[in-house]
């Protein structure tokens, strides 16, 4: 059960961020008008929203997601929380900030330490078991350190290499955990051995973008524009709240980088 999220809204700089996307700028008005309302949305699946001010000296803040990886507790313990080492430069002091805001939040604290670096959204919990995706901005230390610590709590990982496939930023720019051992997946991951003990949703091309859905509670967050997986995932039994993502799209981020869940 989640109860809480961060989020952080697009600064006025959001369109210096870093993009591959050759989608063409943000527009940032546009873009708040979709923050507000994926906002909306996490209050409509049960969730109190923290909302930090933006910050205007990291135009990429809005992605929370990829300074933290929350822990929920199986027993009666807090939650722990791992903060990140982008593996983008111009990223890097964001987790710094975000840490002053967990200050208050009585978790127990983490972090990966050099020559580590791991981004939230390389990072892809299934009940008791993680998924660490090896990537542009992940690297083997932080993935080993995320590991040793997830073991240490008794969590089992796996990591998925994702170094060759262009089109993924991240893990979770491909794959979501549905919950009840079900992934959305992206083609070019269905077919890795890791997933195999799972039911696998694989939106088809046009539609990959609609991988990076995320379950919460009752409902599963999914990006406007994707009616065949919207439609896959309703006659699952999910009840989906479809939500605009285009500005957040053109820098490269997803449902799931806009806010820290737990
Ligand atoms: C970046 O390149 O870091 C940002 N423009 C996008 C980050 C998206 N975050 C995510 O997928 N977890």
């Amino acid at each position: 059960m989640f109860t809480r999220a961060i989020v952080r809204p697009p600064a006025t700089n959001f369109a210096n961020g870093i993009t591959t996307s050759n989608l063409g700028l943000p527009d940032r008005q546009r873009a708040l008008r979709q923050h507000e309302a994926y906002c909306e949305a996490l209050v409509r699946c049960g969730l109190e929203v923290i909302r930090l001010d933006a910050d205007e000296r990291y135009p990429d803040s809005t992605f929370v997601e990829d300074t933290a990886v929350i822990v929920e507790p199986t027993s009666n313990t807090v939650s722990r929380i791992v903060f990140t080492r982008p593996g983008a430069a111009s990223r890097a002091g964001e987790v710094e900030s975000i840490k002053e805001s967990f200050d208050q939040l009585g978790c127990e604290a983490f972090s990966i330490e050099p020559p580590g670096t791991l981004d939230g959204g390389d990072v892809c919990q299934a009940d008791n078991h993680f998924f660490i995706g090896i990537s542009e901005r992940t690297n083997e230390s932080g993935a080993e350190q995320l590991r040793s610590l997830l073991a240490s709590w008794g969590y089992t990982s796996t990591n998925v290499d994702i170094r060759k496939l262009d089109a993924l930023l991240h893990l979770k720019s491909g794959m979501a955990y549905l919950g009840d051992r079900r992934l959305a997946l992206v083609d070019a991951l269905v077919s890795r051995e890791h997933f195999r003990d799972y039911d696998i949703v694989c939106p088809t091309p046009p539609e990959e973008y609609g991988t990076n859905c995320v379950r919460l509670n009752e409902h599963v967050l999914i990006a406007v524009g994707f009616p065949a997986f919207q439609k896959t995932l309703t006659e699952l039994g999910y009840r989906c709240i479809p939500l605009e993502m285009s500005e957040f799209q053109k820098m490269d981020g997803g449902l799931s980088c806009l806010s820290l869940r737990f």
